[in-house]
């Protein structure tokens, strides 16, 4: 554990280096979301903003893990650095789909460029989508581009997690009866690139076709959005998704598209950080068990009890010796 200022340079060195070690004792230091993660935030943040950072994300068993280390192999064969972060927190008590996971990308792991690493946590008191943004900016750090994150995508948090990187892939596959229904409310809107996986299945032109004219029923110009059809265990159609990110990448860039979509970032993640520290200063002013007491037996309504820990809240800070 990184404790002193000493350790934290030594640390930061062993990232920039691209260090296995020490990558994967930041990843697990921003875990934790300690106070000493706070601190190895602060060393990597000026370093950040060089990766385009590539969300995947789709049903369980749709091809993610797969796509990705396609997707990795291809940018390797460009001269690219790869950093990966797996998240799924599906298994979080077992560990079991993460295992899985990390065997099958084994074969990555040999590659000095590609670095690849599971978030297993929610974080301490930070959240998933948190620990797993500042974890995309230690890769980003190091000297990764990009940065692939793949998730699940079937909780709020994962969504959030899309909500922090440069663009988003989508992931489905046929036969899921209603190829929308299987995609969760949020992403559709916040998708750069869709991927029908399992091309080599029956129903995909089906498949393309719902997805295609659901696209065009949402009239915000989702229809121009391209879907690419993959068999990705086969490594298929890899190219032709690397070439659409590629062209996203671009055209975000010249239309300082971008630039507006980090700062949208930044917003939410600095709002998030705000709304946990108004949460402690109000765990830490009042007895928040034995006030909320006070208002189940209806004695105060949740409005005014919010109100007056509020007020405690600003009380107690503006009273505090600095
Ligand atoms: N038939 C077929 N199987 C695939 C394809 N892509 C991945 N798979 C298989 O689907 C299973 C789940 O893949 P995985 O990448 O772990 O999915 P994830 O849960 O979305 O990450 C694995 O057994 C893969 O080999 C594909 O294009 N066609
Ligand atoms: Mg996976």
């Amino acid at each position: 554990v990184a404790r002193t200022e000493s350790d934290l340079d030594r640390l930061m060195d062993g990232i920039r280096a691209r260090e296995w070690r020490a990558l994967g004792r930041g990843l697990s230091l921003l875990e934790d979301s300690t106070p000493e993660a706070a601190a190895l935030v602060g060393r990597i943040f000026p370093l950040t903003g060089n990766a385009f950072t590539i969300g995947v994300t789709g049903p369980p068993g749709s091809g993610k893990s797969t796509l990705v280390r396609g997707l990795a192999r291809s940018y390797r064969a460009s001269g690219r650095r790869v950093g990966i972060l797996a998240v799924d927190p599906s298994s979080p008590y077992t560990g079991g789909a993460l295992l899985g996971d990390r065997v099958r990308m084994q074969d990555l792991a040999t590659d000095r460029d590609i670095f690849i690493r599971s978030m297993a946590t929610r974080g301490a008191m930070g959240g998933l989508a948190p620990a797993t943004r500042d974890g995309v900016d230690l890769l980003d750090a190091a000297g990764f581009d990009p940065v692939l994150v793949e998730t699940v995508g079937v909780g709020q948090d994962e969504v959030d997690v899309m909500r922090t990187v440069d663009a988003v892939v989508v992931v489905t596959v046929p036969g899921l009866g209603d190829e929308i229904q299987a995609i969760k409310a949020g992403i559709m809107e916040i998708a750069d690139v869709f991927v029908v996986n399992k091309a080599d299945r029956a129903g995909v032109e089906r498949a393309v076709r719902d997805l295609h004219s659901a696209l065009e029923m949402a009239e915000d110009g989702s229809a121009r959005r391209p879907i690419v059809k993959t068999v990705a265990s086969r490594e298929e159609g890899i190219d032709e998704l690397r070439q659409h990110l590629d062209a996203c990448r671009v055209v975000l860039e010249s239309r300082g598209e971008l630039e507006r979509r980090r700062f949208e970032h930044l917003r939410l993640r600095v709002e998030d950080l705000l709304e946990r520290r108004i949460l402690l200063a109000a765990r830490a002013a009042v007895d928040l068990d034995a006030e909320l007491r006070a208002a189940s037996s209806r004695r105060e309504d949740p409005y005014t009890l919010a109100d007056r820990i509020f007020a405690r809240v600003i009380e107690s800070t503006s009273s505090k010796p600095r």
